[in-house]
């Protein structure tokens, strides 16, 4: 796997909030749990690349709202906050050495954090960063490669992807105060525990799931249902609204 990351930006006290308080953020220390993400996303066998900082763009770190990759294509998001849309550029140059790159356009919006991809179904989450125009041309650039969408009302939350991830092929980790099980009647459902709003957002890496360490009634869920977890320190990020498939766009080397 390779595993696209882009270091903190000195701006991240800027950072879009929309359900969390501000509160301060230690730049520094972001910056020191950043870099032990990727070194477990490393130890867990992926390749890293880091993309370079973008100083004047606090959300930059969060690479994986600007594209949507799957093993065939690369799919540039329009971010639905407005001062996230010039984070793409370089994650695009980044892209293109992979795969086929193709871009949403306006007026459609899409940010990663709200696509769940699990095998050939893709849930889109219906959230105020992503409209229905971004769902139906993301649609239509998956269709030819047999994926379906189908897309997911969410509540009290930023992304779909704060509400429920996978677990595996099969599986998946949801919060029920912010998404319907209905949609995921498919799959076996872990709930998170109730006093752990925000640990429904987990990274899925191989046969491990990496998961913020301040959830550990959530892990203690995940382990008796079997699930390798894997915790990291990521304070700073979650102030920033941010968790941990936020931090990283992990794509096969070779499709
Ligand atoms: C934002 O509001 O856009 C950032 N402060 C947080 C984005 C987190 N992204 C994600 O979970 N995919």
């Amino acid at each position: 796997m390779i595993a696209i990351t882009r270091e903190v930006s000195t701006s991240l006290a800027h950072c879009e909030l929309s359900f969390l308080q501000r509160s301060p953020i230690d730049v520094t220390l972001a910056r020191a749990q950043h870099r032990a993400y990727q070194q477990a996303l490393e130890q867990l066998g992926c390749t890293l690349v880091a993309l370079p900082t973008l100083a004047e763009m606090p959300d930059a770190v969060f690479v994986e709202d600007v594209a949507i990759v799957t093993d065939e294509v690369a799919v540039m998001a329009r971010t639905g906050a407005v001062s996230r849309r010039g984070e793409g550029a370089s994650a695009a140059a980044a892209l293109r050495a992979y795969r086929p790159v193709r871009t949403i356009e306006a007026p459609g919006t899409i940010d990663g954090g709200d696509v769940l991809r699990i095998g050939r179904r893709i849930f889109i989450g219906d959230s105020a960063r992503t409209n229905a125009d971004g769902t139906a041309q993301l649609t239509a650039i998956l269709a030819p490669f047999g994926y379906t969408v189908e897309r997911v009302p969410i509540r009290e939350c930023l992304h779909l992807k704060s509400a429920v991830t996978a677990l595996d092929d099969t599986r998946v980790l949801l919060q029920p105060a912010w998404v319907d099980a209905s949609a995921f009647s498919d799959f076996g459902i872990v709930e998170t525990d109730p006093s752990e709003e925000h640990a429904a957002n987990v990274l899925r890496v191989g046969t491990h799931v990496m998961s913020p360490a301040s959830f550990p009634r959530t892990h203690a869920r995940l382990r008796a249902a079997g699930v390798s977890v894997v915790p990291v320190d990521v304070s700073e990020i979650q102030r920033a609204e941010g968790a941990v498939t936020c931090c990283s766009i992990l794509l096969r080397e070779t499709a």
